[in-house]
């Protein structure tokens, strides 16, 4: 976005509040004036803290009290307590500890708060323990440790009883963290470090209250923006030091998670690394490596694909203690968990310049009132008929767009709802300015518009995949995607037709708005039979597009889980290595699909179940689709 761009954003958003120009807005703040505080800047992560001396790293570190300014100046602070270098602002998150393998790291931590503290991670993780150091108010403690294991660690600090052996926790304490990077010893690293952390008024790790999440101390759009030039190999540690699940997503590109841990172990411990998808979970203190080629130009997004997380309705309000839940509401605009990234154009390939003629369709997003209670439904519906779709007929999940790779596409969108939005082709490898976030894809010449009520924009793209995907609602101002815009994206192959005998779809969805909605599959809580014949071979694409929930989906006959084969993620195939037979369950959230191959052996009753999963754990809550196998 250009600066101005995003000032306009800003500026909108700010009216549409009642808030006045930023400098009002500034006033209007609860900031209690204790003369201890200081001001955080926002870290970002690119500078190491401290000194090195004769062969050894030597960092000296202070918590403190804080105001932090999330939403940038102009925007309301938080009361918070950070790290900071003596001599420097306090900074959110902490100093960056950054070392080779093999350096020696001399840490000199003063506590100034009034409360004791217990720190933890400022040590090698040769051992995969997470050491936990306690230090008295007013007190200072020293660690000393031999670099050895790369990874994007981090270290932490809270109060007695407000903190997590294993993760910061959301709540005062929970900026009170830094990166603590071991690069290899040798060779290339990556190279930029993004530290996500989080606030709620209560330390809540679920989506149910008001919370603020940040990447590098700032909420979009005050968020960095990341500058690259076409063809640019980006390579990127994203920490999720926070106590909730992020589903981190990436526009128009793939990107392969190249290592992976948590608070005290690296991914040779604790599962498979180098996975390729556009979506991938960060779970509660968990850490990604990533990389990815940016060989296409255009303004792109990387953020959390949980709506709550990237909600307008999570900017720092005037008084903090009396914030509302932000839930499913996207809000005014976008804010918390976004980055936006920049790539200049050079030799860029053309994506659908030449080729066969573009195929046109219509989709028509429909409204009808009263379908969740005294709240609208919504849904896309694609024209089929000479006529357009009645106005209020309305579909969940939207229906499926069917198109083959390589051939040209334009989908012609029609808003026949009362709000302006945006339509993001989700997993689709396309132009930036038909990516669908307004005021932000494309270039800064020439941005993707809101389309407004009873207007129609036509997005055009090539696929050049055959795959799961999925289309869905973008910068909505509501809760227009828990409400039903959304629909399946399938990409044939050339040549292949779409086999509805054993082809199925499962749609995981939210069933209409609200803090804390039923699941859906299908657009049903109480989801239709999947009729099945024996000893045939079905693909099943299992999209999801809740707004903020995870699952574990499975299959299961009486005997517990069948076996179906792994086909694609997130609409690339797997490689044939991983394409073998595996127990029929994995975890979902915002932003996946998968698809599998499935053969019942015999006829009977099964099921697919989804269990929530809230903080991490299963919890019973259940949604299931039956399946009915006949006999061939
Ligand atoms: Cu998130």
């Amino acid at each position: 976005m250009s600066a101005a761009a995003g000032y306009v954003l800003f500026v909108s958003i700010a009216a549409s509040m009642g808030m006045g120009s930023s400098a009002e807005r500034s006033r209007d703040c609860h900031a209690p004036a204790t003369s201890r505080e200081t001001r955080a800047s926002p870290n970002d992560n690119r500078a190491p803290a401290g000194i090195r001396r004769r062969g050894q790293l030597r960092v000296r570190l202070e918590a403190r009290e804080v105001a932090w300014y999330p939403d940038g100046l102009a925007g309301c602070p938080l009361h918070v307590h950070a790290f900071a270098e003596p001599g420097k602002a306090p900074s959110i998150p902490g100093p960056m500890i950054r070392v080779r393998a093999g350096e020696v790291v001399h840490v000199e931590l003063h506590n100034a708060l009034s409360t004791p503290i217990w720190v933890r991670g400022l040590h090698d993780r040769a051992t995969g323990v997470i050491d936990s150091v306690a230090i008295a108010s007013g007190a200072t403690g020293e660690f000393d440790f031999h670099a050895t294991t790369p990874g994007a660690w981090y270290y932490w600090a809270a109060a007695p009883g407000r903190g997590k052996p294993n993760m910061p926790v959301s709540a005062e304490d929970g900026q009170l963290v830094g990166a603590l990077v071991i690069d290899p010893a040798a060779g290339a690293s990556h190279d930029r470090v993004f530290v996500m952390t989080r606030w709620t008024p209560r330390g809540v790790s679920d989506n149910t209250g008001y919370q603020l999440n940040a990447i590098n101390g700032r909420s979009w759009p005050a968020t960095e923006r990341l500058d690259y030039a076409v063809n640019d190999s980006v390579r990127w540690h994203v920490i999720n030091a926070s106590d909730a699940l992020h589903m981190m997503h990436l526009h128009g590109f793939y990107f392969h998670v190249d290592q992976r841990g948590d608070a005290a172990h690296d991914s040779t411990l604790i599962r498979t690394i180098r996975s390729n998808g556009v979506t991938t979970a960060t779970r509660a203190g968990e850490w990604i490596s990533i990389s990815w080629l940016a060989d296409r130009d255009g303004q792109w997004l990387f953020h959390c694909h949980f709506v709550a997380h990237m909600s307008g309705a999570q900017r720092v309000p005037a008084d903090p203690s009396a914030a509302m839940p932000v839930s499913h509401a996207s809000g005014e605009g976008m804010a918390g968990l976004l980055l936006g990234i920049r790539i200049r154009s050079g030799a860029t390939r053309a994506i659908h310049a030449t080729g066969p003629r573009r195929r046109t369709m219509h989709l028509f997003a429909n409204s009808r009132p009263k379908v969740y209670g005294d709240r609208a439904g919504y849904g896309f519906v694609l024209q089929t008929d000479a006529v357009p779709p009645a106005r209020d007929s309305i579909v969940v999940p939207g229906t499926p767009i069917i198109v083959t790779r390589g051939e040209p596409v334009e989908v012609v969108v029609h808003n026949r709802t009362s709000s302006p939005f945006g339509v993001h082709w989700h997993g689709i490898e396309l132009e930036s300015f038909f990516d669908g976030v307004a005021g932000w894809s494309g270039t800064a010449r020439r941005l993707a518009p809101l389309i407004a009520p009873n207007d129609s924009f036509a997005a055009r793209f090539t696929p050049p995949r055959a795959g799961t995907f999925i289309y869905h609602v973008h910068n909505e101002p509501g809760e227009e995607l828990a409400s039903g815009l959304f629909g399946p994206l399938i990409v044939l192959d050339s040549g292949a037709r779409f086999d509805s005998l054993s082809e199925r779809m499962v749609v995981i969805s939210a069933d209409g708005p609200g803090v804390d909605p039923a699941t859906a599959i299908n657009g049903k809580a109480t989801p239709d039979t999947i009729r099945l014949v024996a000893r045939r071979t079905y693909r099943f694409r299992v999209i999801d597009i809740t707004s903020n929930e995870a699952h574990m989906v499975s299959l299961q006959g009486a005997k517990g889980p069948l076996t179906w084969r792994p086909l694609a993620r997130d609409g690339a195939d797997v490689p044939s290595a991983e394409r073998l037979p595996r127990a029929a369950r994995y975890n979902t959230a915002s932003g996946i699909t998968r698809d599998f191959e499935f053969t019942p052996t015999d006829s009977g009753e099964y099921v697919l179940a989804l269990d929530r999963i809230v903080a991490g754990s299963l919890t019973g809550r259940l949604t299931v689709a039956p399946i009915h196998v006949s006999a061939p």
